[in-house]
């Protein structure tokens, strides 16, 4: 664009420029910021063209490629109908709690945009899918409590491997969704990363996230740390949002020969978490282990116990998940997770749609319109579609997830590791691995970042061919992957009852543990500097997001910001065209933005003999050629 301005340039044309032209012309820099998106654009797409995206190495496209996903039938029009961010406004956090406690029916939350493709499909739901079926949320369930839609994976895998802005995920969910809470998902001191990061870091994220949208954070411990909870939860307090946070549910309430987890354990915690500010409480079971019995059980003594509204969230791993949100409905909690029919089950939450359909004419029933959440999930039923490659290939429950007790969103994952490694025809091995490294550790709770640790441990024990006895021989070298030397450090904090000593021993090989939470000893991070330093690499002024991305995951996002440079804002595109690429002949429209619409099509392609691809495509009837080099 730079050399079209310089050679079309009057004062270049007229032969009577000086070296100094480019310095005294500054309109040289002037862009037409259009053509050069679009040619951002058909570079990524020649890209994948002759390349493939870089996602899709050892997966197969969808035969044949599905068509668009059906938006519901519906004129959207205002007024919007008010929904819960409305009665947040007016209530504050505090009256807003005090509103859920006192209303009868039972509260619904939709994961769909969160956890059920994090869970399902590997966290690869990219933005654009979601943000066209969004204002049809806002008009046709403003009854539902609120949508889980942010945070836990979504954050890494949008910049990681979507090559998008979680941020401005965010910015245009809230633009779409202004009546209904947006909820998010923050590991407390991880934050949404995998590790504890220092407490100004933390709080920094927070007060973004809720200058982003965010109305309601659903904050956890992965080892239920209340301690490693505390700077997430006052920062949250202190933006105005509601403040839910969870107890992480694990083992069986009810086997004596594991009594750590027994109901006094979570009755403790709970109480510990309310005097520390909580408006909600949720009880997170993010392996779905929770069984009727233990939640009804759990609820009705919280509900005695502690006077937070109680929120419950589970998952369908077992295929009976359902039976535990209706049981824990009758024992009277305010709100459950669920997700919508087509992105339900398995190892995401259960059926949203049919646990309306169960609590029709019930005193609890939650108001919700079953046609339209029927509208709204043959939505997503399209767009799961476009995800096939990335799905786990699990076709049934299982009871197995009682033993070896991984979080949904683990299952898929952990299994994808295994298959990496050629484990993939052990994976009974590994599941058992898993619960065996859980008893290893002292039993301990299993949730982001400690399930991956103890999924690395478990792979490691698999590959190595080690039993636990291996493990925990004294006479036995063995090189502890590194994610496991940091936990037996204290760096993701410490469980209640501590590690095991001899295996700490073991494993830290005479270094040091942390005697305080990381958090309390990492330094406060310099936010100026490291504002400089985006700036460096930006070439602009950092907005305090940008800044948040890049506190969190500093190489990830600077590997993203420089996608961005070259390939533009890959989020307009297509799902199909993002990831399969455009078939020859294919006409395709790219909204840039509002009144801005690209209509791109790739005519052919032909082999250069200097290893490239000249693709020729035609740019709104204009034709353009794009050289891609051939990789490998
Ligand atoms: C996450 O932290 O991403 C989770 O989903 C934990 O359940
Ligand atoms: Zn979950």
């Amino acid at each position: 664009a730079f050399l079209e301005n310089v050679i079309a340039h009057p004062l270049f044309t007229s032969g009577q420029c000086t070296t100094r032209f480019i310095d005294n012309t500054p309109e040289l820099f002037h862009f037409d910021a259009r053509k050069d998106r679009a040619t951002k654009l058909l570079n990524f797409l020649g890209d994948v063209a002759v390349n493939g995206n870089a996602e899709m190495k050892g997966r197969t496209a969808p035969c044949p490629m599905p068509g668009p996903a059906p938006l519901p039938e519906v004129k959207l029009a205002p007024p919007l109908p008010a929904g819960t961010r409305d009665r947040l406004k007016e209530l504050g956090a505090e009256g807003f709690a005090q509103w859920m406690c006192e209303q009868p029916q039972v509260l619904i939350t939709d994961t769909t945009m969160r956890d059920a493709h994090q869970s399902l499909f590997a966290t690869r739901m990219r933005s654009r899918d979601m943000l066209a079926i969004a204002p049809y949320y806002a008009q046709l369930a403003p009854q539902l409590f609120s949508l889980e839609c942010w945070g836990g994976a979504t954050f890494d895998v949008a910049m990681r491997f979507l090559k998008e802005d979680p941020w401005q995920r965010l910015a245009g969910l809230r633009e779409a969704v202004p009546n209904t809470l947006l909820q998010m998902l923050l590991r407390a001191s991880n934050a949404v990363g995998y590790t504890n990061y220092p407490d100004n870091v933390v709080r920094h994220f927070i007060q973004q996230a809720a200058a982003g949208g965010i109305d309601l954070f659903r904050v956890f411990d992965s080892l239920n740390w209340v301690e490693n909870m505390r700077v997430a939860m006052d920062a949250v307090r202190e933006t105005g949002a509601l403040c839910e946070a969870a107890i992480c549910y694990t083992g069986d309430l009810f086997d004596t020969t594991r009594p750590r987890y027994n109901l006094r354990y979570y009755v403790d915690m709970a109480k510990q978490l309310e005097r520390a500010g909580a408006h909600i409480l949720a009880i997170k079971d993010m392996a779905g282990i929770c069984t009727p019995r233990a939640v009804r059980t759990l609820v009705t003594a919280l509900k005695q116990e502690v006077g937070l509204p109680i929120h419950f969230h589970t998952h369908d791993t077992s295929g009976i998940a359902a039976a535990s949100v209706l049981a824990a409905i009758d024992a009277g909690v305010d709100a459950v997770d669920g997700a919508l029919d087509a992105m339900s089950g398995l190892t995401s939450q259960p059926n949203l749609g049919s646990i309306v359909a169960a609590l029709a004419g019930s005193e609890r029933e939650p108001g919700l319109d079953r046609t339209a959440l029927q509208q709204l999930s043959n939505y997503w039923e399209g767009v799961r579609r476009h995800y096939a490659p990335f799905e786990a290939d699990m076709r049934a429950g299982t009871s197995a997830v009682y033993r070896h007790e991984m979080p949904g969103g683990q299952v898929t994952n952990l299994r994808e590791q295994a298959r990496s490694l050629g484990l993939e025809a052990r994976w009974p091995e590994v599941a058992e691995a898993y619960a065996q490294v859980n008893l290893l550790f002292g039993d301990i709770v299993k949730v982001t970042p400690t399930s991956k640790v103890v999924g690395d441990m478990a792979l490691f024990m698999v590959s190595n061919d080690l039993s636990p006895e291996d493990v925990l021989d004294p006479a036995r070298a063995i090189d502890f992957p590194e994610s496991v030397v940091s936990l037996f450090k204290g760096e993701l904090g410490y469980p209640a009852h501590g590690f095991p000593e001899a295996l700490q021993r073991k494993v830290l090989k005479g270094q040091p543990a942390l005697t305080q939470r990381a958090g309390a000893l990492l330094p406060a991070v310099d936010l100026e500097a490291e504002k400089a330093k985006v700036e460096g690499l930006l070439g602009r002024d950092p907005s305090e997001p940008e800044l948040a991305s890049h506190l969190m995951y500093p190489k990830m996002f600077k590997e993203y910001a420089e996608h961005q440079a070259r390939y533009g804002d890959v989020s307009v595109l297509p799902t199909h065209a993002f990831f399969y690429g455009l078939t020859e002949g294919e006409e395709l429209s790219v909204d840039l933005e509002r009144g801005k619409t690209l209509v791109v099509q790739l005519l052919g392609k032909a082999e250069t003999n200097d290893g490239h691809v000249k693709l020729f495509f035609e740019l709104n009837g204009q034709p353009r050629l794009i050289k891609v080099a051939k990789e490998g």
